[in-house]
Parts: structure tokens; sequence; C-alpha cells
């Protein structure tokens, strides 16, 4: 049996304190170039800089004020490299090596810097001019016999200008179909609040956060994912407000916290918290809370009526909400058992938070991924919405729905359109701008095209950006499904998976990111983006590319609209001049862009509005939709259900602190304590002993499902850790062969990334097979 328990100790300093500045004085000075690397982030989400690539959390305006945090230097410094990846480097390494390589391996060698194509009888890529390139995709697009045969696939750093275009090109084109990252990642919130308060995203603005009662900060890690919201849950737990958050593990960033830009306490090297509340529920346990909540809300309404009073907002619920009796009714229907084995909580603890709920006078609910990658996701978030709606905290000073997004600019890329579904009133928006009928019918999301890849009904994958091969679901079934393409097109800034899991033909088109400066024929451009709170800002690079065959995303997009539709329905090539004339075209379809590109000169931007925080609700009643669902009775779907047994454990996958996505930047986790290894299980100790195994010890992980297909990895090591008994979590996208593609969550089809049936059983390192540790 093997065993190693070196790899982890447990964490015991703050977040964010001098381990956050260490470990990114670290990443600079590894770079290859650490002054020109100083000097970019000094300039990350200042007016005149660029919008950090690292996620979408948003900031007071205060020019004063130097913003980054220690993952959005990594992200930052990872881009900003001086190695390069050029068919130099593709002629020394064939793609059937390269694929042998860990995933950390292959972005570590730089940005791609010319585009390439990939031959098939060498197994090498090598180089092809820009506009062979254009003229071998535009061909392939013209040939096929439907557009709907391609998928465009979008990842959310794209900015508007490039998300716009493309999706321009695709709807003239002639399709629909438009997977994006966002079908992986905060679908279900835009679904549920779509549905409820008839806007698919957050209510509140930064400011919300100091005028908050109370925050409840659901399923997520901002410790090492949102680093910079924990300079604002800080202010709001020193003002004396509420903190509490929900999450199945005890994460570090959110227990303690410091700012690492405060030097006294950096010195003291303390922090303290106050007026915050830690709960741990089970893996899918939050709509179980909820509902808990609002049955004690129930108890404590009845007892205020005695008196003459109210917990309730009996105006706010009146003028603007349908469907109370039912939801309540449904409420009091759900016994307390249920809630309290499904939630893994306390009546006590439940009893406390509602009470917290009750004597706040606003409330700000965010949310990430804990909550939005389970089959039950939409419903879950509708009983958060029903919470918040029955003391009216929708639409009023502090208080409000707040999905935290992840990609940088994944908000902006679907207001401008990225979109399988577009509203009616978008489509006619274009046709009257463009003067030609987009397709109607629907398209395809990321699970849909990748039946569609296996059934041969899609043909040719073009990406924007992002990581389609690792970052979603059921690898083997996914990589399959890619290399039955005739041609898939990757438009990046670094290599990955995707250009080596190919279709017959590949094309690696190299892209600008968001630090390189952005030269075109009307001169230096900027771009623009979108934060989790709908204010739009200017974002403009300032380092040289490294090389001048690296093209900016809008004008990669233009290229291959030009090649394939000519002058149609746009000058492409004079837009891409001059984004001037991309973002006249965006305020002239987009509703909220008016003025675009004088707006944009405002330093911090502007903000898009929202019509929910006006309490306008665009649902069909023109009310809050107060949905009523059945708690359910597991948290899987039914198809993982009938295989269940008592050796059963739920698996979530989440992020290390050193990765970004699919993108490896190192091997430690430093909050969760390991070090050099991320082939980890993280393990209640009492699951390690009732299971017969011991810590540290080799496993393979088996997942569930009813299909008879096989789907493991192995070589992972069990880690104890404070988890709820059941209940296990490790790295994605290590563990993205574990999630079977059929698994998805219900209304959103986000795949289930945190609720996977597993099994587990000893491995023997030396003795067999090879595991899927490649990815
Ligand atoms: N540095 C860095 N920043 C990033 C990213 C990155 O990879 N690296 N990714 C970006 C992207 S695209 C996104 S979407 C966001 C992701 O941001 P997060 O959502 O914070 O990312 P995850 O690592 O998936 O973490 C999920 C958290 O939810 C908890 N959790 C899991 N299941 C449950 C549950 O059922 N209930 C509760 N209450 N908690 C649960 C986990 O313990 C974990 O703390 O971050 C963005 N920012
Ligand atoms: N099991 C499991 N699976 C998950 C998740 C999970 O929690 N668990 N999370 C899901 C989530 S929330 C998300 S958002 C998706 C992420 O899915 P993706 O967005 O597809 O993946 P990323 O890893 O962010 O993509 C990284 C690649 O993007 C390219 N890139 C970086 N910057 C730029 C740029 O500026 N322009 C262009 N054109 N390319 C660029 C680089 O080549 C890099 O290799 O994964 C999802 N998959
Ligand atoms: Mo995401």
């Amino acid at each position: 049996m093997s065993k190693k328990t070196d790899f982890y100790t447990p964490y015991k300093g703050p977040a964010g304190g001098w381990g956050a500045l260490q470990s990114t004085t670290k990443h600079w000075l590894q770079s290859d170039n650490a002054v020109r690397n100083i000097n970019t982030l000094l300039k990350t989400n200042q007016p005149h800089g660029f919008d950090c690539p690292g996620c979408a959390w948003g900031e007071k305006h205060d020019p004063a004020k130097i913003r980054f945090c220690e993952n959005g230097a990594k992200a930052v410094n990872w881009e900003a490299t001086s190695r390069k990846v050029d068919a130099a480097f593709m002629a020394e390494h064939s793609v059937s090596w390269l694929n042998t390589q860990s995933d950390y391996f292959l972005e570590y060698q730089g940005r791609l810097t010319e585009p390439m194509r990939y031959n098939r009888e060498t197994d090498h890529y090598e180089a092809i001019s820009w506009e062979q390139a254009y003229q071998h995709i535009a061909d392939t697009l013209k040939a096929q016999s439907n557009p709907d045969n391609v998928a465009f696939y979008t990842s959310g750093r794209a900015s508007n200008e490039a998300a716009f275009l493309y999706q321009l090109f695709a709807r003239a084109y002639g399709t629909n179909n438009f997977p994006d990252c966002s079908n992986m990642c905060h679908e279900a919130s835009g679904y549920a609040l779509t549905s409820s308060i008839g806007i698919g995203k957050g209510t509140v603005e930064i400011d919300d956060f100091e005028r908050a009662d109370a925050v409840f900060v659901f399923g997520q890690n901002p410790g090492t994912n949102h680093p910079r919201m924990l300079e604002t849950l800080k202010e709001v737990v020193q003002r004396g407000a509420h903190l509490f958050s929900f999450n199945t593990l005890h994460e570090r960033g959110l227990e303690r916290f410091q700012n690492p830009q405060n030097p006294i306490e950096m010195l003291t090297n303390g922090s303290k918290p106050t007026n915050t509340g830690y709960f741990c529920p089970k893996i899918g346990g939050d709509m179980a809370v909820v509902r808990g909540m609002v049955k004690v809300l129930i108890d404590l309404e009845a007892e205020a009526q005695k008196e003459g009073d109210a917990v309730f907002d009996h105006d706010f619920i009146n003028e603007h909400t349908q469907g109370l009796d039912a939801y309540l009714e449904q409420v009091k229907q759900t016994p307390w058992a249920e809630i309290l084995q499904q939630s893994g909580l306390t009546k006590e603890e439940i009893t406390y938070t509602a009470t917290v709920y009750a004597n706040a006078n606003s409330v700000i609910i965010t949310w990430a991924m804990g909550i939005t990658q389970h089959h039950h996701s939409v419903a879950t978030i509708h009983e958060m919405v029903n919470l918040m709606a029955l003391r009216g905290n929708l639409g009023k000073p502090g208080a409000g729905v707040c999905p935290v997004r992840g990609h940088s600019n994944v908000q902006g890329d679907r207001t401008m359109g990225i979109n399988e579904r577009p509203s009616q009133a978008f489509l006619d928006a274009l046709e009257k701008r463009f003067d030609f009928t987009p397709p109607q019918e629907h398209g395809l999301a990321v699970v849909d095209t990748i039946r569609a890849m296996r059934d041969g009904k899609v043909g040719v994958f073009i990406a924007l950006g992002g990581n389609f091969a690792a970052a979603t679901p059921d690898t083997q079934a996914t990589m399959h499904a890619l290399t039955q393409c005739q041609l898939t097109v990757q438009i990046s800034t670094k290599l990955n998976r995707s250009h080596l899991v190919t279709g017959t033909e590949a094309i690696i088109l190299p892209c600008l990111g968001r630090t390189d400066i952005d030269h075109q024929e009307k001169g230096q451009q900027k771009v623009t983006v979108e934060d989790s709170f709908s204010m739009i800002h200017a974002s403009g690079g300032v380092l040289e590319p490294l090389s001048k065959e690296q093209k900016s995303e809008p004008a990669i997009v233009a290229g291959l609209a030009a090649a394939t539709l000519g002058n149609f329905p746009i000058d492409w090539m004079e837009a891409v001049g001059d984004y001037d004339i991309i973002r006249e075209h965006i305020a002239a379809v987009v509703p909220g862009f008016n003025d675009f590109n004088q707006r944009i000169l405002q330093d911090g931007g502007f903000y898009l509005g929202n019509s929910a925080r006006e309490r306008h609700w665009k649902t069909p009643a023109n009310k809050v939709i107060l949905h009523t669902h059945i708690l359910p009775e597991s948290i899987l779907p039914k198809r993982a259900q009938d295989l269940l047994s008592d050796k059963t454990l739920i698996m979530q996958t989440l992020r290390s602190h050193d990765q970004y996505n699919t993108t490896i930047y190192g091997m430690n986790d430093r909050y969760r304590g390991i070090k050099g290894e991320r082939k980890v299980v993280f393990i209640n100790p009492a699951d390690i002993q009732r299971l017969g195994f011991v810590e540290g010890q080799s496993v393979t992980l088996r997942s569930l499902w009813d299909d008879g297909v096989e789907r493991k990895v192995s070589g992972f090591k069990l880690v104890p850790y404070s988890i709820p008994a059941g209940n296990i979590a490790s790295y994605y996208p290590e563990t993205n062969p574990l999630v079977p593609l059929d698994s998805h969550g219900e209304f959103s089809n986000t795949p289930t990334s945190k609720s996977i049936a597993i099994e587990l059983e000893a491995y023997e390192e030396e003795s067999n097979g090879i595991a899927v540790s490649s990815l």
C-alpha cells in the first residue's frame, strides 16, 4: 500500500497577508522579465491601464489606490511572459509527444506567436500565413451544407468588441451555436434570475456592501478566486455588519482575512473576525439550508403578528411578488428531518442564521460555483430569491443578489449576444441594424455541442479562447467528440490541451491578451469589459506584443468574417481599424449602450443599469416570481441514484490556489496546506477509517452512472480534511473524466461538477495501468 503524507500540512497564517505577497513575489522573480511585469501590474485596474484578466470582481473608483491581488498578479504575469511557442518550437515537439505532457508544462512554454496548421502526416504544427489560415477556414465554412454544422465557442476573457463581432459573424454566417464557458459556470444564475426577477444578472453595486446589515456568502472561495472581494468583506465585518459563509469546506480565505495592502495588519499578522459565522453544509445542501431559514421566518412572522408586528415585508410582497402562498405552503410541508438531513446543519444553526436575517434591514447574498454546478442549482437560486423577497431585499440600498462571476468578461460576453438562446428582441435589433434576418432557432450550448460532435452533427469547431478539451466534462467522450470534427480552430494566447486534441485538421490563431498594446490602422485601440456589478470600463494594453504575427481578437474575427462573408453585413476591416466603429454598432443594438464611445471616456466607466434594481421586473407578470420547488429527495440526478451504496461519496471539483481554471500556475494550494501535488482527495478522517483506508493512501476514483461506461482516475492521495462525512473534494480539471456528459443541471444544462457520485478503491501505483493523469 502506498502512503505518502509529506505533501500536506495545515495552513496556519491568515489569507492574503505575508503569504500572499511572498508568493506573488516569487512568481514575479521566476518570470523572464520581472521589471517589466511589476510595471505591468501597477496599471492593473487603473483608469488608464488594462482590466485585470483574473476575475470579474468590480472596484470602487478610486485612482489613489493600487488594485491588484496575488492571483491577479499571477494571471497578469502568466500572460506577460516572453517565452514563445512558435513554429520552431513545434518543429521540435510532435503533437503526440506534447500530449503526454501536463497542462502545467503546456502553458508554461509561453505565448503563441504565429499562426500554425497541424500537419497530420508529420504530426507537427507548421507555420501558415494569416491569409492562408483565413482562406482555409473560410473555404471549410462555405463548404458546409448547413451552418449549424459549425459551433462558435467563447471563453469569458473575450472583450465586448471581440464578442460582438464574433456573434455578428456567426449569425451572419447562419447559426446560433454559441457554446460558451458560461454554460459550465453561472448558467443556473442567469436562468434562475431571469425567470424570477426578469434579468439574469446580480442586482447589487459595489457600494451596497457598505450599507448591508448582513452579507451571506454561499459556495464561494474568494480567498483564492476573487481575492479583491476579501477587502470588501473585511470592511463589512469591521463596520459591525454580519458576514456569514456557507461552505462545505473550512476555507482559510473566508475564515480569517486581512488586506495585503495594509502594512500595520501585516506587521501584527493578525486579523480579527467579528460578527462572522461559518457554516458547513453538506455538498448540495444549500437549498435545504435556505428552506430551513424560511421555515424559521414563517414562525417568527406568526409570533410577530401576535404583537401586531411583522417580519415579512408585506408591502413588497403585495406589490411586487407572485406565488407566495404556494411557496410558503411547500415550505411548511417540508419536514425538518429532511431539511436537516440534506443540509447537514443543525436546527440551531439554521435558526440562528434566520434570526440574523430577520433582524437585518438589508441583506446581500453572493454565490459562485458551490451553488451553480449541481443538478438542482436553478431550484436553489430560486429558493434564495424567495428568501430575499420575503423581506424586500431586492432593489433596495444595501441589499440584493450577487452571483460573483468568474471570467473577467463573461457577463459582458452575454450582454453582447454570446447566447445560444438569444432573445427575440436582440435578434430583431440585429436585423434592424444590419439588414439581414439572423437565424431564429436556438442553437447549441456546451453539452449539446459535445453530443452533436459525437453524433456527426457538428464538424467545425471554432474557439475564441478557452480550453474546451480540458474544461468540459467527460474527458474521454469529449476528446473523442473533438477528434470527430473535420476542423478545429483555436484563437488563443497560450498552448493548451485543446490544440492537441484536434479535428482532422487544426489551426491555431495566436492572439493578443489584455496586457498587450493593440495597434490598428487608426492607432492604439482600447476594448471594454463588464464586471459583476454591470460596470462597463475600458481596457488598454501596456506592453508591446511579443510578435508582429499576433493579432487582436477583433482583428482575427474580422479577418475570418471577411474571408467567409466579404463585406456582409459590414465592412469588417474598416470596423477593426477603429474600434469606435464596433462600439457604434453595439450602441445601436444592445440596450444601455447609447453614447458608448463618449461614456467610456469617464474614469471608472459607466453603469449599465439593472431593471430589477429599480424594482422593474421584466417577467411575464411584471412581478418577482416566487418559484416553488420540492426539496429534491437526492441531490444527485436520477441516473446515478440506483447505483448508490453505503460506500458512495459525493465529490465536488474545485480550484487550487495556484491555478486559473485549466491553467495550472504551480502545484501548491497554500490555504489548504498542499505542496507539490494536485492529485489529492480531501476526505473526512472518519470516512478514511470507515472505508478501510489510511491517510495518504493512493486511490482510484470511479464515478457512478447508469450507462455502463467506466469513468475513473487513479493515483489520487487521501488527505484528511474538515469536510462533512460522505463528501469529498478534488481538483478540476484532473477530475473531469469523472463527470458524465449527461449529468447536468435541471434547466441550466451545466455539468454537475460539484456533485458527482464516487466510489474509491485502493490503487497500487507500481503495479498497473495508465491513469488519466496527463491531463
Ligand atoms: N485565481 C483564480 N481566480 C479565479 C478562477 C481560478 O481558477 N483561479 N476561476 C474564475 C472562474 S471562471 C470562476 S467561475 C470563479 C470560481 O470561483 P469559486 O466558485 O470560488 O470556485 P471553486 O474553486 O469552484 O470553489 C467553489 C467553492 O464552493 C464550495 N462548495 C462546493 N460545493 C458546495 C456546496 O454544495 N455548497 C456550499 N455551500 N459550498 C460548496 C467549495 O468548497 C469552494 O470553496 O473564480 C474565477 N476566479
Ligand atoms: N470539473 C469542473 N469543470 C469545470 C469547472 C469546475 O469547477 N469543475 N468550472 C467551469 C467553469 S466555472 C469555467 S468558466 C470553465 C472554463 O473554461 P474555459 O474558459 O474554456 O477555460 P480556461 O481554462 O479559462 O481557458 C484557458 C485558455 O484560454 C486561453 N486564453 C487566455 N487568455 C486569453 C485571451 O485573452 N484571449 C484568448 N483568445 N485566449 C485566451 C489560453 O490559451 C488558456 O490556455 O471550466 C468549467 N469546467
Ligand atoms: Mo467560471
